[in-house]
């Protein structure tokens, strides 16, 4: 795992709101997490069915023929149930990465998710993740981390730059209308 941060990925994170990192998994263990989340999925579908959260505690139900049913394949908190998944999740050089970026003492995991966008699955609309969560906070940040290609065909991440001081928290959804958060935020157009 790539760990090592430069003072212009610092940059580029605090003002433009996001940073690319290539190659951030070596080649063995994307092999390796890839593995272990579609093992992890496995063993859910087989003990649990169509449960999406793993581990003890609430799930989140989707309407079976919802527009977000068919964005994604969605399993969370899959660290609490995979060991290797446990691994990279709660890996502290990634956690001091993270806290560098953010500009904060510690970190702690909110969630995972495996994102699965299967063939023909509906496209995501832009979205913010954290009015999805129980807290609001500006230093809170996701890490996206591709275990196939992404390509501008199969789902690869946007981001908008020079955006977040702008997010009031208000949900904007991730629904069919994919332009919903420019409702919101027509400055972001
Ligand atoms: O990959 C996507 O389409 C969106 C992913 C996302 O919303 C997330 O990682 O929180």
């Amino acid at each position: 795992m790539k760990t090592q941060l430069t003072d212009d990925m610092i940059r580029c994170y605090q003002d433009e709101g996001f940073v690319h990192v290539p190659g951030f998994l070596e080649p063995d263990e994307i092999v390796e997490l890839k593995q272990a989340v579609l093992a992890a999925i496995d063993h859910m579908a087989r003990e649990f069915g169509n449960r999406r959260v793993a581990g003890d505690g609430t799930d989140l139900s989707i309407e079976a023929d919802s527009y977000y049913a068919s964005v994604f394949t969605q399993r969370l908190n899959l660290w609490k149930i995979n060991d290797t998944v446990k691994r990279y999740m709660l890996n502290p050089a990634l956690g001091e990465l993270l806290c560098r970026l953010a500009g904060v003492q510690a970190m702690r995991v909110w969630h995972d998710q495996a994102l699965i966008k299967e063939p023909f699955g509906n496209p995501t609309a832009w979205h913010l993740d954290n009015p999805y969560w129980s807290f609001h906070s500006r230093q809170s940040l996701s890490i996206w981390i591709a275990l196939e290609d992404a390509t501008l065909a199969n789902g690869c991440m946007h981001f908008i730059p020079n955006t977040v001081e702008l997010a009031t928290y208000d949900n904007v959804g991730i629904g069919e209308n994919m332009a919903g958060l420019f409702e919101v935020y027509p400055e972001n157009v």
